[in-house]
């Protein structure tokens, strides 16, 4: 067969639904554009864990520490399956990390935002993880079969995430002025942060129409994010919070949630690296590898030797 009956072939498959798994032929943009989004979601949940970490040591109450730490350990999880699906296209999770860690790799711009206060926690569950829900509801039906069943998991345990946000935000509202004033502000600051999470418009997203077309993405950014503002402020009411757009009204036609123009220089510019924490996290990011290099060496030394000791016995018997 030639490539161009194998793409055929390929394309085929897609349109009818079929899951592409690692060992079948696969287009070489196919399989690129997979590692590329794949690696760029895992790196999201691995620095995903940074900013939140800052308020383990600060957490009002012990069930409020308990339920923060699960929720960070989650997002290392969900790195773990994101790094294993990438590797069965073919390449090395230590290749990814280091290119996560020398800055080459991009990671999600909502992380390079500072954690000001405790209602940080609140709106990173409510809108950062709702946001991220949205996102990856459709992957679960993305056609290469690794990614679509690591994102079922990561899905449910989202749903978790973001409800215990809204809970964080829902007490504060409903507590004294200033905790209300806390998470008004709170929401001001990552309200268009979080509607940038979803990438460019369609008209300058590169990747979207190729991912469409092989069924990797269901849904266009744009068309996401409608999702997210329609769903979300609702939610903003019951809370009693503004959402700090004065463009925003609901058509009645349409009936959709009209948002006002995002700041796509400040998108730009954080995804570029310029953004208030960038370097941060890339420098939390290399302190906590290198801190955690004994760690790595005493599980392959224990793996090593359990190894050995399984071959030692089978030849004794
Ligand atoms: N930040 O052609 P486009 C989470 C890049 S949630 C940085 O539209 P695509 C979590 C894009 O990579 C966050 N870069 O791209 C939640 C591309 O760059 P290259 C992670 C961005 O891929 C709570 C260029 O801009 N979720 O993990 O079709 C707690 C052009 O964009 C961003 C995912 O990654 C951005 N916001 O669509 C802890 C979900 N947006 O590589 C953790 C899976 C765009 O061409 N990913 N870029 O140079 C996706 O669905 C898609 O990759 C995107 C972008 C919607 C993000």
């Amino acid at each position: 067969m030639t490539t161009i009956d194998l793409e055929e072939q390929f394309m085929k498959r897609v349109a009818a639904d079929e899951k592409v798994e690692p060992k079948d032929w696969m287009p070489e943009k196919y399989r690129k554009t997979l590692i590329r989004q794949i690696a760029q979601h895992a790196h999201s949940e691995v620095v995903g864990m940074l900013p939140e970490a800052n308020y383990i040591s600060r957490a009002p109450s012990l069930r409020r520490k308990a339920a923060l730490l699960a929720k960070i350990q989650d997002e290392g999880g969900h790195g773990l399956y994101l790094y294993c699906a990438a590797e069965t296209l073919g390449v090395e999770r230590d290749t990814l990390i280091e290119e996560l860690h020398s800055g080459k790799a991009k990671y999600s711009s909502i992380f390079n935002y500072p954690t000001l206060s405790w209602a940080d926690m609140g709106a990173i569950g409510w809108l950062v993880d709702g946001a991220a829900i949205l996102n990856q509801v459709p992957l679960c039906k993305c056609s290469y079969g690794p990614y679509a069943r690591a994102m079922v998991r990561v899905c449910k345990e989202e749903s978790f995430h973001q409800r215990q946000g809204y809970e964080i935000l829902l007490t504060l509202c409903n507590g004294s002025a200033d905790q209300k004033q806390m998470a008004q502000d709170s929401l001001n600051r990552w309200w268009w942060p979080s509607l940038m999470m979803f990438g460019p418009s369609d008209a300058d997203s590169t990747n979207s129409e190729y991912s469409m077309k092989t069924k990797i993405k269901r849904f266009s950014n744009d068309e996401l994010r409608q999702k997210f503002v329609d769903a979300t402020k609702p939610q903003a009411d019951i809370l009693g919070l503004t959402i700090p757009d004065p463009d925003l009204k609901f058509n009645e036609q349409t009936r959709h949630w009209e948002y006002g123009e995002i700041d796509w220089e400040e998108f730009h510019n954080v995804v570029q690296g310029n953004g208030v924490c960038n370097k941060i996290r890339l420098r939390e990011r290399n302190e906590a590898w290198d801190n955690g290099k004994w760690v790595r060496e005493a599980a392959t030394a224990y793996a090593e030797k359990r190894e050995q000791r399984k071959n030692e016995s089978k030849q004794v018997a």
